[in-house]
């Protein structure tokens, strides 16, 4: 009886529940967020706007616990990794992220960006710095070759395994230098600027973290 008793209590603890949650992210440059492997956000200003570093907040329904999955992309011009190119500003830009999942009906923090979090980069870029010192950067070449990693079709799916990922890191507000739209949002404390290990040439970035648990 006893045995039964806590199967049964186990089995209640693992049943999905859906709930409304609130996050706000902002990302350095783009972004699409995935719950449960449905989108449920896209960054609404294109990648391709100067200084889009906006941050965006939206409400969703999903059964806790879930996997959520976000791509994020800092901008590149091509796939050198550059901005500006031909430009006096020509340089590898930088990428960072923070987003938390906040309880719609509460206000209660569910989950935040934090070491928790994996991020696999699947764009690196230039392979040396000094492609940005070039007076014509050529993608694939030199110092501006790159690294490309396939995309899984499955990412976004609760079931995928992201064992093998590494965990994003995390990265100092000084580091990242957020700008706009990161200082009109209240972040919790336990909510994390992260991105992959080097904010300049991982461009890329495909993250999951399970919220609600
Ligand atoms: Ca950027
Ligand atoms: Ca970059």
């Amino acid at each position: 009886m006893r045995f039964i008793l806590a199967v049964t209590a186990a089995l209640a603890a693992h049943v999905a529940h859906a709930e409304d949650i609130t996050v706000d992210i902002w990302v350095d440059n783009w972004f699409t967020v995935y719950a449960n492997g449905s989108v449920v956000m896209e960054d609404p200003v294109s990648i391709t706007t100067e200084r889009s570093f906006n941050a965006e907040t939206a409400t969703f329904t999903v059964d806790l616990p879930a996997v959520i999955a976000i791509e994020a992309k800092d901008f590149k011009e091509n796939d050198t990794g550059l901005e500006y190119i031909g430009t006096n500003r020509q340089q590898v830009g930088d990428g960072g992220m923070i987003a938390q999942f906040v309880d719609a009906t509460t206000g209660e923090l569910i989950a935040g960006t934090d070491a928790e979090t994996k991020c696999l980069v699947v764009q690196f870029a230039p392979v040396g710095l000094s492609c940005a010192d070039e007076a014509n950067p050529v993608a694939g070449e030199g110092a501006c070759a790159f690294e490309e990693t396939d995309i899984p079709d499955d990412w976004t799916a609760v079931d995928f395994d992201d064992s093998d990922w590494p965990a994003a890191t995390i990265h100092t507000a000084s580091d990242v230098g957020p700008k706009d739209g990161y200082d009109e949002i209240s972040w919790n404390s336990s909510a994390e600027l992260v991105w992959g290990e080097n904010l300049k040439q991982d461009n890329t970035l495909l993250c999951r973290l399970v919220i609600g648990e």
